[in-house]
């Protein structure tokens, strides 16, 4: 075994691969930029090396920066993680020529599987099912008309060092073939350096089905089964889990045995995924990834294997001690992706300082992050601060875990995507496992995202913070022996005098005031004629109206149900009446102190 690891990452994932260091009784060596000074890997090391300035392509991107820092370390092998170097084949080639081990496939390995046409190949050969379409780059837009001919519109034209969503070409119609042929060649030149494009049949909605591998350098190739990332936004992964809601065991079985072929024929080592696209009972080999995954975490749940640990023995010669029949998946798991972004906003990227930073504990959640409270989130690289991983005994009893971690979840001071999953846990086809990945883009109603945001954040959108110097201050008061907590407002004078605090019931106040402008509402209603109105007894979001406008209510009737402080609270009519206008709706996040409803 290694006695000193290298690793040229920074983040959740450093730390994720130096818990695993620690495990293996192996010392940890960080590397970060001048914007990762303090940083949570580089405070988890046992040494650290500065090795540029914030802009990646200047430390972390940087080969000889890194290679320097292993020197100085006295390392003996490079940890990439996942994102800068990990995918590429030149630099794991500088590290193979090195001193330094590289924990991951070979340079030769990652390059047979980098550019698709030869993936897609060699993947054939091995009885790997592909997309159909070409195995050759194509020359002309003739070539795309003709896979057309064999297999129907539409076709995807891809560039050949294409992944992730960029160079992807959608093509529906024969007229728009020249023109989106040479769109994606122009495309490829200038993200990839490399103009090769090729053609598949395109799958109008697939699921996205990848396979955890595992492989060492005595010829062992195991399968993790697999996890269902069909849950994307543009192209980023939202939730992740295992199994598959999608799959039947058969299918399951296929796909992990056709997983273990391929990187088998491509002489892979170390640990990869095979992705492949899902469509009406069929699997499709899609690419492979020569690394380390974010979400490799809930196949980890699921299997008890650390992929980590096992990335770090098989690069230093070990074996794989397991055999295929001994992987067992054992219940159900599923990571959120915990990113700076405000959802409403088009998942816009955050920064600030984290205030407050409490994540969530108890039976089944995992955390793996790497910021603490305090911490400065700033804008240089990508926007995921933490990893929530929940995992119970089967799918539902995670929906369920899950709802109750990201309800546990705070975090103060930045924008975060917490709100979106906490949608997507009440969502139908999401809970059904009936998404593909079409459904953020082209299904989920964007009205929604926003109606999550304001239930969920209500702080984050209301509006009425801005400009005005407004000081919160929670109390704590003790009605009838029953604990409230009560957050007020000050604006110069108190918001709402602490007389009119009070628990159980409503209070009415006599001559209507108009509703506080909040969370979204940039239309004020104003409330007509002298009624006497019904206003929330403290902060808190609308379970259900009882009464509509019209009806006659008796004095200890319940009009509406308020959920605060995580408790349903009636709220009473004291006095009886018609009701004259209903100023709220299910839903709908209320401010101490607002008006609920009228009597007359
Ligand atoms: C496809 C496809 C349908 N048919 N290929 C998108 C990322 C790139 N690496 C491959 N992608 C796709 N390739 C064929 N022949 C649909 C997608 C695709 C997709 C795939 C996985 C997850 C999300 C996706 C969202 C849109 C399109």
């Amino acid at each position: 075994m290694f006695s000193k690891v290298l690793v040229a990452n920074r983040g959740e994932i450093a730390v994720r691969v130096m818990r695993a260091c620690e495990e293996l009784g192996v010392r940890t060596v960080a590397v970060y930029s001048e914007a990762d000074k303090h940083g949570g890997h580089v405070r988890y090391a046992d040494e650290a090396y500065n090795i540029g300035p914030a802009r990646a392509a200047d430390s972390y991107l940087d080969h000889e920066s890194v290679i320097e820092a292993a020197r100085k370390a006295d390392a003996d092998a490079i940890h990439p993680g996942y994102g800068f170097l990990a995918e590429n084949a030149e630099f794991a080639r500088k590290v193979e020529a090195s001193e330094f081990k590289w924990i991951g496939p070979s340079a030769d390995a990652m390059e047979r599987l980098g550019e698709k046409t030869k993936a897609r190949s060699l993947m054939q050969d091995a009885d790997v099912p592909v997309v159909p379409g070409t195995t050759e780059p194509a020359e002309s837009a003739e070539d795309v008309k003709a896979v057309a001919e064999d297999y129907g519109y539409p076709v995807a034209i891809k560039a050949e060092g294409g992944g992730g969503g960029r160079g992807l070409k959608v093509v529906r119609t024969e007229e728009e073939v020249d023109d989106q042929f040479e769109t994606a060649q122009r495309e490829g030149e200038a993200y990839f350096d490399n103009a090769s494009v090729y053609v598949e049949k395109y799958l109008e909605a697939p699921r996205h089905i990848e396979v955890q591998i595992l492989a060492d350098e005595h010829g062992n190739v195991r399968h993790l089964g697999e996890r269902d990332c069909s849950l994307q936004r543009r192209h980023q992964k939202v939730i992740e889990e295992a199994p598959s809601p999608a799959l039947s065991d058969d299918l399951r079985e296929r796909i992990g045995e056709a997983a273990r072929r391929g990187v088998r024929e491509a002489g892979y080592t170390n640990a990869g995924t095979v992705e492949f696209l899902v469509e009406d009972g069929e699997f499709f080999f899609m690419e492979v990834n020569t690394r380390i995954q974010v979400e490799h975490t809930v196949t980890e749940e699921v299997t008890g294997l650390d992929v980590v640990k096992w990335q770090i023995r098989v690069a230093a010669g070990e074996e794989l001690d397991f055999s295929q029949g001994d992987v067992e998946i054992e219940g159900h798991s599923m990571e959120f992706r915990i990113n700076a972004e405000a959802p409403e906003k088009d998942f816009a990227p955050a920064t600030g300082e984290l205030t407050t930073y409490d994540p969530p504990g108890g039976i089944g959640v995992r955390m793996d992050d790497a910021v603490r409270q305090g911490d400065e989130i700033g804008g240089d690289y990508d926007s995921m601060i933490a990893k929530l991983i929940v995992t119970a005994s089967n799918r539902e009893e995670v929906l369920a875990r899950a709802e109750r971690a990201l309800a546990e979840f705070e975090i103060e001071g930045l924008r975060t995507v917490i709100p979106f999953h906490r949608l997507m846990l009440t969502d139908e086809t999401f809970r059904e496992g009936r998404h593909t990945t079409k459904y953020l883009d082209n299904v989920l109603d964007p009205d929604r995202i926003e109606a999550a945001v304001e239930r969920w954040a209500p702080d984050a959108v209301s509006n009425d913070n801005d400009e005005e110097d407004v000081t919160e201050r929670t109390f704590t008061v003790e009605v009838n022996g029953k604990r409230f907590e009560v957050s007020l407002e000050e604006r110069g004078a108190p918001a709402i005098p602490l007389g009119d605090v009070s628990g159980g019931s409503a209070s009415q106040s006599s001559g209507p005031r108009k509703r506080r402008e909040d969370s979204g509402g940039d239309q004020q209603q104003i409330i007509e004629g002298d009624g006497e109105s019904i206003t929330a007894e403290m902060q808190g979001t609308i379970l259900s109206v009882d009464v509509g406008e019209g009806d006659e209510v008796e004095p200890g009737d319940t009009v509406c149900v308020l959920e605060a402080m995580k408790m349903e609270n009636d709220v009473v009519a004291e006095r009886g009446g018609t009701v004259s206008q209903v100023l709220v709706g299910e839903g709908d996040s209320v401010d101490m102190g607002d008006v609920l409803l009228v009597l007359e």
